[in-house]
């Protein structure tokens, strides 16, 4: 804190002082030292500065980094220079403000406090007023003022007074934070009172360290602020590149789909090529026989103009004998069953996307990593080398021969559903009408059964409901599952209770009632009245389904899936989801762990109960319905290592 002079002989001064300034504590350096860089700071600033610091050493002023500590040198040259400017301040022996108060002062002196007109040349301490020479006087010459201490004018001579004593502050008390006389000493006995000038400095050093805290501090937030711009910088980079790389993703799954297309529609046109091939032949040989039909009859109307009737006659011979067959256009088609075939296979690639696409987003989130979803086929897309759609084709073309009999073989427990099919008209179809997601259970939504129905049905379910499960037993069936029925994907074992995913197609041989496009199977037994339950462990549950289903629900085709029409009721774990579907519409119930389920079939009451089988029996859904044909344990399995077992049921 040099002073600088007023000198004027020395303009250049007030520059170099500045360049002898700490950038740091913005004062004169003292003992200055020099870093890599070259720039100057005093020694405790920066080793202020530095305190905190383990590695990444910066220069203060322009951020220049240092490998490890730099070693610092005092800067000698600096040193002296900064010693002679402060000696010449020195002789001044002012500080900086005080000169500025002094140039106020010329500004506007400080008046006698006796005749407050003429300007004060002394203050005296003693007496607490200033004095021009005139009524100074006294203070010269009159032994009485010979101990008052007389010092340049002081301005503003009340404020530096205590106000109690009368006296000009000299010293600080630190405790109180105040300015005191000699005077107040005595009540401050017990502070730690020191010097003004002393104190002064005290707080100088002490808002000099501040400072220089402050300094790294702002460097640290300058710093941290350079990290989150780096950090937010990287996210964004991060996320441009994910969203090219989806981008590339889905236009590799377009351009699959469009080869899909080109495909298809080539099938198609190389169909309708092929006929018009056979067409443009036939038309070329009926030309040819025009023709010859023509020249036949040019040749008779020649003939008849003969004269002579030998040549004549000769000729009509020869004529008689020529014939020309009629012409015959032979039936030419476009194969339906290739074109149904192309066309059901753009259904299924659609129900396979719609099935895919339709997943919610943060169930897949939840997807375990075992079964990834790209390991699995598809349930729906047809393998080249099977000819399923040439049977819904044939189906088609044939109405009569659609639905393929039920086969004989079928173990029913109560009564053939070959029944239905002879009284129809009986089973009131509206009545079976789906009653989905009944979870109230009054609810009835044909409004055929009255009101005291519903009361009977509810009070008949919820006696069900509060059945044990040793209770449920006395409905248990032994379930086997129906081999004809079985999916080329799904391997039965443990004498036809156990099913599971097979990795390759397996070879069963072609049955009408075998499902050739979803990886299904039935059960053997099928009912069609009474009371029923069963019960199937799951192991690996991550893609199946089990529910009932009317022997007549379709084995090919999206139709054919579990849930998806209105002939099949079921539960179906889809991942970490779990629903329950009737008729393609689908409700989706909270999560259960229970391993095994129980299946009760009240086929009269008609309804159908899926109970987790815990230490107690848990409802998962019940669906109600008027079975209008007997229903069969169904089984949907989809994912590789989904295992299902029906279990020996022992009442
Ligand atoms: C599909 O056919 C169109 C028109 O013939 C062609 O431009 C396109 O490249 C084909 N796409 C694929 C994936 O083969
Ligand atoms: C199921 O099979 C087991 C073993 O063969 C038998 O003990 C049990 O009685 C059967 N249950 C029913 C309901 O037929
Ligand atoms: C065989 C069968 O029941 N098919 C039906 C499945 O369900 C859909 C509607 O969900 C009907 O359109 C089908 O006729």
């Amino acid at each position: 804190m040099a002073a600088l002079t007023k000198a004027p002989s020395e303009p250049n001064l007030a520059a170099l002082e500045e360049e002898l300034t700490c950038s740091i504590c913005l004062c004169i350096f003292s003992a200055p030292v020099t870093v890599p860089c070259g720039h100057n700071f005093c020694a405790s600033c920066l080793e202020l500065t530095w305190a905190d610091q383990v590695r990444d050493f910066s220069c203060p002023q322009c951020r220049a980094t240092f490998p490890g500590r730099p070693q610092l040198r005092k800067n000698t040259v600096l040193c002296r220079v900064v010693e002679q400017l402060q000696g010449y301040g020195a002789g001044d022996g002012k500080e900086g403000d005080e000169r500025e108060e002094e140039e106020q002062e010329e500004a506007a002196p400080i008046f006698c406090d006796s005749c407050l007109r003429a300007a004060a040349t002394q203050t005296c301490l003693t007496c607490m007023a200033s004095f021009c020479p005139e009524h100074l006087r006294p203070h010269h010459d009159s032994p009485a003022f010979r101990d008052h201490q007389l010092c340049p004018p002081v301005r503003d001579l009340q404020q530096r007074k205590c106000p109690q004593h009368n006296k000009l502050f000299e010293f600080f008390c630190s405790q109180h934070g105040c300015c005191i006389c000699s005077l107040c000493l005595l009540s401050h006995k017990l502070c730690h009172a020191s010097p003004l000038q002393e104190a002064k400095a005290k707080a100088e050093s002490a808002l000099k360290k501040r400072l220089a805290e402050l300094h790294s501090q702002s460097e640290r937030s300058a710093q941290a602020m350079n990290s989150v711009k780096t950090i937010q910088s990287q996210a964004a980079e991060t996320a441009a590149r994910k969203r090219d790389l989806l981008r590339a993703e889905f236009l590799e799954i377009k351009a699959l789909i469009e080869e899909k297309e080109n495909q298809t529609l080539k099938v198609i046109m190389d169909e309708e090529k092929r006929v018009c091939n056979k067409f443009d032949y036939i038309y070329k040989i009926l030309g040819g026989k025009k023709n010859e039909i023509q020249s036949l009859r040019d040749q008779i109307e020649m003939a008849l103009t003969e004269d002579d009737d030998v040549l004549f006659l000769k000729r009509a011979a020869a004529l008689q004998r020529t014939s020309v067959r009629e012409a015959f256009v032979p039936v030419i088609e476009m194969d339906q069953n290739m074109i149904h075939a192309a066309y059901q296979s753009a259904i299924n690639l659609k129900d396979v996307v719609k099935l895919t696409v339709n997943v919610p987003m943060e169930k897949r989130g939840d997807a375990k990593p075992a079964p990834a979803p790209v390991k699995m086929k598809p349930p729906l897309v047809p393998s080249p080398n099977r000819p399923i759609v040439r049977k819904k084709a044939a189906a088609e073309l044939h109405p009569h021969k659609a639905r393929i009999p039920h086969p004989a073989k079928t173990t029913l427990l109560e009564e053939t559903d070959t029944q239905d099919k002879k009284n129809p008209v009986k089973l009131a179809p509206n009545v079976g009408a789906p009653n989905v997601g009944a979870a109230s259970m009054g609810a009835a939504s044909t409004g055929a059964p009255s009101a005291a129905t519903a009361a009977k049905m509810k009070e008949l379910i919820s006696s069900f409901l509060k059945k044990t499960r040793v209770e449920l037993l006395q409905y248990a069936a032994n379930i086997t599952l129906d081999y004809n029925t079985a999916h080329n994907k799904v391997a039965l074992s443990e004498r036809y209770t156990k099913m599971s995913v097979s990795d390759a197609l397996l070879n069963y041989n072609h049955h009408p009632q075998r499902f050739t496009d979803c990886p299904q199977v039935l059960g053997f037994q099928c009912f069609k009245r009474g009371v029923h339950y069963w019960e199937v462990e799951l192991q690996q549950n991550n893609f199946c389904g089990i529910g009932i289903c009317y022997g007549s629900m379709d084995r090919y085709g999206p139709d054919s899936r579990l849930g998806r029409n209105t002939s099949s009721w079921c539960i179906e774990w889809f991942n970490s989801k779990i629903s329950a579907w009737h008729n393609d519409v689908e409700k989706c119930l909270p999560n259960t762990k229970a391993t095994k389920i129980g299946v009760l079939l009240h086929c009269d009451g008609g309804f159908v109960l899926f109970l987790a089988v815990e230490e107690k029996l848990n409802l998962i859904y019940k669906f109600k319905a008027q079975f209008s044909e007997a229903v069969h344990p169904a089984f949907w399995l989809f994912s590789s290592g989904t295992v299902l077992s029906l279990c020996q049921m022992n009442p």
